[in-house]
C-alpha cells in the first residue's frame, strides 16, 4: 500500500509531482499532509524521509524520497508512465532530469502559490532564460514526439508532465506570456481534473507563509 507524504498544496510544488502521477494513473494511495515552510531542510521530517523533505512515498513502510526517484520507482511498476517509444522515452527522461535539477531562477522568482493571480511584470534576463527554455522543451516535445494519444508533452500523460506541472501553475499565477504551443499545453494541464482537485484543496488551506505571499506586491498585485 502506498502512503504519500506531501506538503501544503498551496505551496509545495515538489509534492504535486508524485501526487499528480498517482492520481492520473488512478493508483490507490493514502495521502498525509505536513506543514512546510519552504525551508531547505526540516529535521521534523527526518522520520518520514532520509532527506528530511517531502514528497516521500512509503511503500509498505519502505521510504522513497526525491520526486524523480519516486516517479522512477512508480514507473518500474507502471511502465505506461514513460512514453512507449525509446527515443521519446529518452527525451522524456532528459527533460524530467533537467526540471529536477535546474530552473533555479524561475523557482526562486516565482514560487508556487495557488492563491495568487497576479498582473505580472517583465521577467529578469535570468528568469526569462528559464521561461524560454521551458517553452522550448514543451514545443519540441509537442511538435516532434507527441503521439495522437492526448494533449500531453508526449501525447499520453507521462512522468514528464508531472514534473512540469508546478511550472504550469507558476506561469498561470504570475501571468507569464507564452507562445502558442506552450500556452495550449499550459491550458490543457490547467484543465486536468487532478490539477483542479489539487488547486481546490490548495486554495482552501489557511496556513500562510509571508515570504511567498509578499511576492504579490512585486508582481503588480491581483489581476
Ligand atoms: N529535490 C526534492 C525537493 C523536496 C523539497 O524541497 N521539499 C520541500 C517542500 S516543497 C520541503 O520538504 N521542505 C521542508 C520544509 O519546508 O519544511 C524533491 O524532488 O523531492
Amino acid at each position: 500500500m502506498y502512503e504519500l507524504h506531501i506538503g501544503n498544496k498551496n505551496y509545495s510544488s515538489w509534492s504535486l509531482r508524485p501526487w499528480l502521477l498517482l492520481k492520473h494513473f488512478a493508483i490507490p494511495f493514502t495521502e498525509h499532509m505536513v506543514s512546510v515552510a519552504g525551508r531547505d531542510y526540516n529535521p521534523a521530517l527526518k522520520p518520514l524521509a532520509g532527506n528530511a523533505r517531502v514528497p516521500c512515498l512509503h511503500d509498505d513502510g519502505f521510504q522513497i524520497w526525491e520526486s524523480l526517484a519516486i516517479a522512477e520507482t512508480l514507473a518500474e511498476r507502471h511502465p505506461q508512465m514513460w512514453p512507449a517509444d525509446a527515443r521519446a522515452r529518452a527525451r522524456a527522461r532528459s527533460i524530467s532530469a533537467e526540471m529536477h535539477s535546474g530552473f533555479t531562477h524561475l523557482r526562486t522568482a516565482m514560487p508556487m502559490n495557488l492563491k495568487l493571480k497576479l498582473k505580472g511584470k517583465p521577467a529578469s534576463s535570468e528568469v526569462q532564460r528559464d521561461i524560454d527554455r521551458v517553452c522550448e522543451i514543451w514545443e519540441e516535445a509537442r511538435t516532434h514526439f507527441a503521439t495522437a494519444d492526448g494533449p500531453w508533452l508526449f501525447g499520453a500523460f507521462s512522468v514528464a508532465d508531472a514534473m512540469y506541472a508546478p511550472v504550469v501553475w507558476r506561469f498561470h499565477v504570475y501571468n507569464v506570456p507564452l507562445p502558442p504551443v506552450a500556452a495550449a499545453y499550459r491550458d490543457a494541464m490547467l484543465a486536468h481534473p487532478a490539477m483542479q482537485e489539487w488547486y481546490a484543496a490548495g486554495i482552501r488551506e489557511t496556513e500562510a507563509h509571508a515570504h511567498y505571499d509578499r511576492l504579490a506586491d512585486d508582481y503588480g498585485g491581483a489581476r
